[in-house]
């Protein structure tokens, strides 16, 4: 019995993602475009002991926000065809900016994992991510790659799968915490969504914070549900980003950004030395 999995690619525009999507499927791919945009959708195949992997390569976006083409389509993908896996290629060279939409990856709550890939660009740049605790701290797999030298494909997609396996027997993915306005607001919106019977399961909190992000394909998809729940989902969320108005002076989305970059500040801080400062602290 061979089981069947989609892979998913996603990562910055030149992480190396079409390399590694190279490496994995070698002659095996289709090109073609995304339904009804002209977005090119890369997809292909690999055999993998019992398992049949399907892979696609999601647009290369720096976020997952609305408000490109392409950061749409990536999400799409996620959120209505759930493959089995997200895998966020991370430049290990430019960690800190990569950081940005891997963070948001993990927050759609699916199974995922971090690819460091130009794992030698990083290593040339004196810079030393200890990837061990990465995964730890952020509760999913992380494996370093080259993609151009074809190094750790292997080591990724048998961590895949162990992840996979991990999901199917109950893991919940863990999520990122934010400052305490952020996160009561959440918690409001959260409430309301549970009480709407809307059923959101593993997308519940993304879902909430995307509310509060006054994210509008994510609030026209609610209405479709039941506009009735949906315009008093609203009012909460509405009454809570005039409360976090009042505090930072500022909207929602953008001190939610602000604490994202917190966030990843402190992921940095406890995960990357930098091996080159350290000689010239020294000297
Ligand atoms: P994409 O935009 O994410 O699809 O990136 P590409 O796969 O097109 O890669 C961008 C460039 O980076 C290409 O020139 C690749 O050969 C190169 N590249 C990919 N992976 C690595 C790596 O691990 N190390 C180095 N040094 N170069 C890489
Ligand atoms: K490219
Ligand atoms: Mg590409």
């Amino acid at each position: 019995m061979t089981e069947k999995l989609t892979i998913a690619l996603a990562g910055n525009p030149n992480c190396g993602k079409t390399t590694i999507f190279n490496n994995l499927t070698g002659a095996r791919q289709k090109v073609g475009n995304w339904p009804g945009v002209t977005v090119e959708k890369k997809e292909g195949k690999l055999r993998h002991k019992k398992y049949d992997l399907r892979v696609v390569d999601l647009p290369g976006t720096y976020s997952l926000t609305p408000f490109s083409i392409e950061e749409i389509t990536a999400r799409d993908f996620i959120l209505n065809e759930n493959p089995d896996i997200v895998v966020a290629i991370i430049d290990a060279s430019n960690l800190e900016r990569s950081l940005f939409l891997a963070i948001q990856i993990l927050e759609l709550g699916r199974p995922a994992m971090f690819v460091l890939n130009m794992a030698d660009v990083a290593e040339a740049k004196g810079i030393k991510i200890d990837e061990k605790k990465l995964s730890l701290l952020l509760g999913l797999p992380v494996v370093f790659t080259i993609g151009n030298k074809n190094r750790g494909i292997d080591k990724l997609v048998d961590a895949a799968i162990e992840e996979i396996t991990r999901f199917d027997e109950g893991k919940k993915s863990r999520d990122i915490r934010y400052g305490k306005d952020i996160e009561s607001c959440i918690s409001n919106v959260e409430d309301q969504l549970i009480q709407s019977k809307l059923n959101l399961d593993d997308v519940l909190r993304w879902t909430a914070i995307k509310i509060l992000e006054d994210d509008k394909i994510v609030k026209g998809k609610l209405r479709e549900l039941s506009s009735q729940e949906a315009e008093k989902i609203f009012h909460v969320a509405e009454n809570c980003r005039k409360r976090i108005f009042d505090l930072f002076e500022d909207d929602f989305e953008i001190v939610l950004t602000d604490d994202r970059y917190g966030v990843i500040a402190g992921i940095v801080k406890e995960t990357v030395s930098n091996l080159a400062i350290k000689r010239i602290d020294m000297s």
